[in-house]
């Protein structure tokens, strides 16, 4: 059974307390540790069972990020190996922290070797524009400077939530000027920019990218002024079900995040829609920045191929299930 420790995080989650892509998968991989460590499960298949509900609780979470997928999916592969093999349950905690914990080291380690091949991309003088807050754009900018690069960053304080305030005030902490701009300015100032820094939620089979609603006009307006746009995405943001055909869910967030529940009556019969992400297709995106090295977006089937397996439709595929009732 999920504890409180757990219930509280799905909902840190939920709420965005926990946000970002890369901090949700880690944050998934945390869930099922804390389950691992709390867990009374007195045989191997309680234990499992209380696994699975865990792992269902945290999967619904946010329905578009599939690095909580690929987080939940990794650790579920091993646990599940482990139980095949006949393990009992202490050996099944063990496989649970375990892998929990190569997850997350992993996924730190992209990031640096993420910084270290994107910073590459950043020259001195550079007005460089991002939007939302990346954690994994927002390390390769802070790298370039500490190779003592003097650029300008322009962030798109990113409604309805503001996360871009995050970001400029990580970037200007770390010594980088940064000017904030409301979302609307961006193909305003876009002729000033060298290039387009952002994260992303999900890499498809077909090298578009899954980003903070927003991205796709500016990459849109980046295209029109000939400027280039970087897109850094670790490996497991890319989203093996896409090559099963399976279609992104955009995620649809609260009408009071756009507008403040007390005025939304005032409004009547409006109704406001929220989508928490869109979509950039891979023509109007320069290069994915990811761990295993720079990358054109059209590549991105080899990615997968690569992390998830060939053989498609069929239980293993690599790293990670793909379980269609589950996603
Ligand atoms: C955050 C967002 C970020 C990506 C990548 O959306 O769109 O650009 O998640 O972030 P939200 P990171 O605020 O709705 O979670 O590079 O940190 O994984």
């Amino acid at each position: 059974m999920a504890s409180e420790e757990i219930i509280r995080l799905a909902e840190d989650i939920r709420a965005m307390r926990i946000r970002g892509a890369a901090e949700i998968g880690r944050a998934a991989a945390s869930g099922l540790k804390s389950y691992a460590l709390s867990s009374r499960a007195p045989d191997a298949p309680s234990y499992i069972e209380g696994f699975n509900e865990v792992y269902r609780l945290l999967l619904n979470t946010r329905p578009t990020a599939v690095s909580l997928a690929n987080a939940l999916n990794y650790i579920r592969h091993r646990v599940a190996g482990a139980y095949k093999a006949g393990a009992h349950t202490d050996a099944l905690r063990q496989a649970t922290i375990d892998a929990s914990d190569a997850f997350v080291k992993s996924s730190y380690e992209a990031v640096k070797r993420i910084s270290e091949f994107g910073s590459k991309r950043i020259r001195n003088g550079d007005l460089v524009m991002t939007h939302c807050n990346s954690s994994v754009a927002i390390s390769t900018l802070i790298e370039a400077k500490l190779q003592g690069k003097d650029f300008s960053v322009i962030a798109t304080e990113t409604r309805p939530r503001f996360q871009g305030r995050i970001t400029a005030k990580s970037l200007s902490d770390a010594g980088i000027p940064v000017t904030l701009i409301v979302d609307s300015a961006a193909r305003y100032f876009m002729p000033k920019v060298d290039k387009v820094v952002v994260g992303s939620d999900v890499v498809t089979a077909n090298g578009a990218v899954v980003n903070k609603i927003g991205t796709s006009q500016i990459a849109l307006a980046a295209k029109e002024a000939r400027v280039r746009v970087y897109v850094c995405a670790e490996t497991y943001k890319f989203s093996p079900s896409t090559m099963l055909g399976e279609l992104v869910e955009i995620e649809e967030r609260s009408p009071t995040e756009v507008v403040p529940e007390e005025e939304i009556a005032a409004l009547g019969d409006v109704k406001i829609a929220n989508p928490a992400f869109d979509i950039t297709p891979a023509e109007m995106i320069d290069a994915i920045i990811t761990e295993r090295g720079v990358i054109p977006p059209q590549a991105a089937i080899l990615i997968l191929m690569e992390e998830f397996g060939y053989r498609i439709g069929e239980e293993q595929m690599g790293r990670v299930f793909v379980e269609e009732e589950d996603r």
